[in-house]
Formats: structure tokens, sequence, C-alpha cells
């Protein structure tokens, strides 16, 4: 749905002044990352109870921490695509860009985006559960589960269930939220708080909301405008349409 036509949307996007963009695992699926919620997500092989939360930890160390060994394996093998660098290019035009994320695979930092808060924290640093040593995910020791000297077991340094959100990166994002004027919203179902609240916050301060995504979600209704696809596919060819606004024949 589109309350304005795209064209009226790309020309509005081109003169905006704070944009902030913020998203979820859909960006990542077009680099081999599996989702959460889709038909074939991450959810639907584990149970979030199982995996991702701080009980499962306590309760297996062993299965939670090698799932977590293996997905940063994925993430570290993995490229960020067409849409992490579309959304990278941006800052030409944007300079004070942020890009809020729930993912925790880097992907946005490894395309070149210089301002990028994680909500959900990051697969690549890990912290003693006890002592809270802190270790980068390629030097963690080699037992499983691992172990730190202090006798504790190393945890990823994500945001499971239950679990607050750092605020300070929270915090920041509500206030860039706030004051954006453009809130572009990729690949997430926009189903896990307080992280979704941040479309509500940008709404709430006036900002023009479009939502990239092949499915409909929650939110698809009150954005003004959705790319309905790919976000590979849907970023670099929105960046074109922008690109023509900005710098009119
Ligand atoms: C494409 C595409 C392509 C596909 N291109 N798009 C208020 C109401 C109800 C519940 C709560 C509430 N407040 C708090 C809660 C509880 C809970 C929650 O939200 N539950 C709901 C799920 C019901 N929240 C919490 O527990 C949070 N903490 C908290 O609230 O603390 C305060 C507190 C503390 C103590 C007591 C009480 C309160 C923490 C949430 C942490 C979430 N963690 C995870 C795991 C991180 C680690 C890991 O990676 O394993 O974060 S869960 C998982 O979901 C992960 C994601 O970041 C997050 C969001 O998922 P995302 O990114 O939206 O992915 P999907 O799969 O859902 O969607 C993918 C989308 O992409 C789809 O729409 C596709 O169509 C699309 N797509 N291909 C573009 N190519
Ligand atoms: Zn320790």
């Amino acid at each position: 749905m589109s309350l304005l036509a795209p064209e009226a949307v790309s020309r509005r996007a081109a003169a905006a002044r704070r944009a902030v963009v913020f998203t979820g695992a859909g960006i990542s699926q077009e680099s081999g990352l599996g989702t959460f919620r889709d038909a074939d997500g991450l959810w639907s092989r584990f149970r979030p109870e199982d995996l991702a939360t701080p009980e499962a930890f306590a309760r297996d160390p062993e299965r939670v921490t090698s799932w977590y060994i293996e997905r940063f394996e994925q993430a570290r093998r993995a490229e960020p695509n067409a849409g992490h660098r579309a959304i990278a290019s941006w800052e030409r035009w944007f300079p004070s860009l942020v890009v809020v994320t729930q993912n925790v695979d880097r992907l946005h930092h490894r395309s070149g985006s210089s301002d990028v808060l994680e909500l959900h924290g990051t697969l690549w640093t890990w912290r003693c559960a006890r002592c809270g040593a802190k270790r980068d995910a390629a030097a963690l020791p080699e037992q499983r589960p691992p172990a730190c000297v202090c006798g504790g077991i190393f945890r990823p340094d994500v945001v499971w269930f239950g679990e607050t959100l750092p605020l300070a990166e929270f915090d920041r994002a509500a206030a860039e939220c706030r004051r954006a004027d453009l809130f572009v919203v990729v690949g997430t179902s926009a189903t896990v708080w307080p992280a979704a609240g941040l479309i509500e916050t940008a709404a709430a301060g006036g900002a023009l909301i479009v939502e990239v995504n092949p499915e409909a979600t929650p939110l698809s209704g009150a954005a003004a405008c959705v790319l309905r696809g790919p976000a590979g596919e849907m970023l670099p060819r929105w960046s074109r349409e922008i690109e023509r606004w900005r710098s009119p024949a």
C-alpha cells in the first residue's frame, strides 16, 4: 500500500536532512544469512526458548554456545550485499545518516556504514558470563563451551529475550528517530520489542516512513510507501531514483 505516489516519495526522500535506516534480518538474507520468522527462518527449525534466552544458556551452555559459534562463522564468511552497499552509499547525501540495526552480523559495518547502532548486540564479541571479560569471537578458547580463566563461560554479546537492550544505543536510536525526517525500514517483521517501537517514535516525530520488504508486515499500513521486493534489488533501484531528484537535469 502506498499513500504517496512513489515518485513523490522519492522526491521528498531526496530532500531529507536527517535520515535513519532501521534494519532487520531480511537485509542480510541475500548475503546467505537466515532470517528468524520466515517460512524457512531460524525459528522454523529451532525454538527461541531453547537458544535465545538466558535460561537456555544456563541449562545447556554447550548447545547454545555451539549454535552461536556456528552463526558467527556464517556471518564471518558472508559478504555485504547490494542492499547494505546502497545504504552505505547514502552517506553522500545524508552525512548524518544513522543505521539502527537489530542484526548481529556486522554486515553494515563491513559495507562501509560509519554510524551503526546495534540494538541486539553482535556475534563478533563475547563476554564471560561470570567476570565480564571480553573476547573476540575469532579468539575464543577451544573448549566447548568456551571457558574463561575465572571458571565462567563465554557467551555472545547479543541480546536474548528477557534481556535489556544496550541503554546508550537504544537512547541514541530513539533520539535520532525523533528528529528524523526520513525513516527507511528494511527487512524486519517489526514484531520484536522495544526495537519495533522505534517505528512509532519516528512516525510521531513526523518522519516520512518507507518500508522495503517482499512481504507485508504490521508496519506496512502506516508507511507512506512500500517498496515490495528484496532489499538487494529495491535499494539500489531506489537509490537511482533519489539520485535523479538530487541532481535534476
Ligand atoms: C526481506 C528479505 C529480503 C526476507 N529483503 N526483506 C511488548 C509486547 C510484546 C512482547 C514484548 C514487549 N516488550 C518486550 C517484549 C518481549 C520480547 C518481545 O519482543 N517478544 C515478542 C517477539 C513477542 N522482547 C524482549 O525480550 C527484549 N527485551 C526486553 O524487552 O527487555 C526489557 C525487559 C527485560 C526483562 C523483563 C521484561 C522486559 C529483547 C529482544 C531480543 C531479541 N533478540 C533476537 C535474538 C538476537 C540474537 C540472535 O541473533 O540470535 O533478535 S530475537 C530475533 O528477532 C533477533 C532479531 O534481531 C529480532 C527481530 O527479527 P527481524 O530482524 O525482524 O527478523 P524476522 O525474521 O522476524 O523478519 C525478517 C523480515 O525480513 C521479514 O519481514 C521478511 O519478509 C523480510 N525479508 N527476505 C528484505 N531479501
Ligand atoms: Zn571470566
